[in-house]
């Protein structure tokens, strides 16, 4: 998650001085481009560590002229401009909420310097590091590197040209003593630090190739005497990457007070890199070369894709995802009531069945509802919704009238029975679910048998789950194992109540399904004797045995179905 990161610079900037002032020693990580300033910003690792409690993460950031310019695929020696590092230093501010110490080289002349300080301040920095080396500087690490030392008057004048051009006094300038890169020794090291700090640097830098920490040690030493003598307290830094058995606590206790890993994120990469490369080239396909890559998931993870995915399936519930009434059948059952009417212009307390249904979905802002009419077609009237005509109604199911608005199907849709009457709340909690395809399901029949001879959808849930406590349950993780009317009653843990959702991917998964069983299946299907005949519920139940995840929505009661004609007055009360 990266937006979660988001800072402002002034709420930044302040944050380095800050913890130094609590006497913290700071940790701090390289980092070369976004990617890798979220890893340096979000590593953390928690638990225990022999017998002890453990919570560690890096306080802050470097953004490393090695490594940047290594990214770049070019050489450490200020060739890359200060434009292209500040959009490096910007890229990494934009993901992250750690201060970052950026690694300003020389720094140029006072002018160039001046312009550096301003522009990173202005960006939310916590401190630059600059060397007391000549421009164009050379990496200080390779052995044999021409080194040339500044003059330490003219380098001094720099820091104060600096120091007068910051806005606030949050920033931080610290001068990077490289006189025991270039072989000067360690008075030549000590007497420098002495001038950075007497023309009002934030802190020193002391930085050595050597494997023995030795030197730095003895440095340490000596500085906090010079410290004494000045009556001063500013930080001092080391970069620990040849010198790499020394621990953070030694370093602490020898007075460092900030310890950079300068460099590890970038050379982690690299070897990973070229190890994938030649994987790759010796199989002839990535198979082998898996385990040494991250899974793509990890990384969506990291740059916050995964949540635009989820605020997408909001935004998709927001919008108006289409309703689809299937009203395409004959019911004969109510034929002397109805005269000639489809059975979704019944009237129950005022209203038709259909005004009944479409003003439970306009209140939860579902708009744009579609009917399939069929018998009666004619006869089939609303305001406000798009009536479509299933003139084969006759030789299909109510699934071929559901098929009949695909076009509806595209961005996902809810599919309601027309003989239904719901409470709102239940709509309501539906478009709440993230699943790609919902069904709501009630679990009244765990507690009451049902009425002898009466043909249901039944469900029998994948978690079966505890019986004798009546419960609602809203948490969405009810996967369906069956669903039919010729399962046994018995076995049954639910309803099917006519009322579905289905994301884009659900209605793709759901389209594709019935295009394949309708393109290669022939005779009986499910629980249809023919797959002409085959049904929403047998449907679902392909998916199921194909492997789609089907989840429930639970509910106890508040809805209804209009079956029989004592239905209507039942619906009368309900209303
Ligand atoms: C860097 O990381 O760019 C540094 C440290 O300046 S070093 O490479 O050790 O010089
Ligand atoms: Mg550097």
């Amino acid at each position: 998650m990266t937006l979660v990161n988001n800072t402002l610079p002034e709420s930044r900037r302040g944050k380095l001085k800050s913890l130094l002032r609590e006497g913290k020693t700071v940790r701090v990580l390289e980092a070369h481009n976004g990617l890798s300033g979220i890893v340096a910003n979000d590593a953390k690792i928690e638990g225990a560590l022999e017998d002890d409690q453990i919570s560690r993460e890096f306080d802050a950031i470097w953004e490393s002229s090695l490594t940047d310019s290594a990214s770049k695929g070019h050489p450490d020696i200020e060739v890359i401009s200060f434009d292209s590092r500040l959009h490096t230093i910007q890229e990494i501010l934009a993901v992250t909420h750690k201060p970052m110490i950026v690694d300003g080289d020389t720094g140029g002349d006072a002018n160039n310097f001046e312009y550096m300080v301003s522009k990173l301040e202005r960006a939310g920095v916590s401190a630059v590091i600059i060397e007391d080396k000549v421009f164009p500087k050379r990496n200080s690490l390779e052995a044999g590197t021409q080194q040339t030392l500044e003059n330490p008057e003219i380098f001094a004048q720099k820091i104060r040209r600096g120091k007068s051009i910051q806005a606030t006094d949050e920033f931080m300038i610290i001068a990077r003593l490289e006189s025991l890169i270039a072989g000067k020794g360690l008075d030549d090291a000590l007497a420098r630090a002495k001038t950075y700090l007497m023309a009002g640097v934030d802190g020193i830098m002391i930085h050595s190739k050597s494997k023995s920490p030795d030197e730095i040690l003895q440095f340490a030493k000596s500085y906090r005497l010079l410290l004494k003598e000045l009556n001063l307290d500013k930080p001092l830094v080391c970069v620990p990457t040849t010198y790499n058995t020394i621990t953070e606590e030694e370093l602490s206790a020898a007075g460092f007070r900030v310890i950079i890993y300068a460099n590890h994120l970038l050379r982690a990469a690299y070897k990973s890199m070229i190890e994938v490369s030649k994987t790759l080239l010796l199989n002839r396909r990535s198979f082998e070369a898996d385990p040494s890559c991250a899974p793509v998931r990890e990384i969506f993870q990291a740059v916050g894709f995964l949540d635009i995915k989820e605020k997408d399936q909001q935004n998709e519930q927001l919008t108006n995802i289409p309703v689809i009434i299937p009203a395409a059948g004959e019911d004969p059952i109510f034929q002397p009531i109805l005269n000639g009417k489809p059975k979704a212009m019944m009237e129950i307390a005022g209203k038709t069945l259909l005004q009944h249904q479409i003003s439970t979905l306009n209140q939860t802002n579902l708009n744009d509802i579609t009917v399939v009419a069929g018998y009666a077609h004619d006869q089939m009237k609303a305001e406000g919704v798009d009536i479509l005509k299933n003139s084969d109604y006759k030789n299909g199911s109510m699934l071929h009238s559901i098929l009949a608005a695909r076009e509806k199907m595209n961005n996902g849709f809810l599919m309601l029975y027309s003989d239904i009457l719901l409470e709102n709340h239940i709509v309501t909690k539906l478009m709440d679910c993230k699943e790609d395809i919902v069904l709501v399901a009630d679990n009244t029949i765990q507690y009451q048998r049902a009425e002898d001879g009466k043909v249901l959808d039944f469900i029998i849930s994948k978690n079966k789950r505890p019986t004798g406590r009546r419960r609602i349950s809203i948490v969405y993780e009810n996967i369906l194992a069956k669903i039919g009317n010729k399962i046994n009653p018995e076995t049954a843990t639910h309803e099917f109540i006519g009322l579905a959702k289905f994301s884009k991917t659900g209605a793709e998964q759901f389209v594709q399904t019935y295009q394949d069983c309708v393109q290669n299946y022939k005779g009986k299907f499910q629980e249809a004797d023919d797959i002409d005949q085959f049904t929403f519920t047998d449907l679902i139940q392909e998916m199921i045995d194909r492997g789609f995840v089907i989840n429930f929505l639970e509910i106890h009661q508040g809805w209804l179905e209009i079956h029989r004609e004592e239905d209507i007055a039942l619906a009368s009360k309900f209303l």
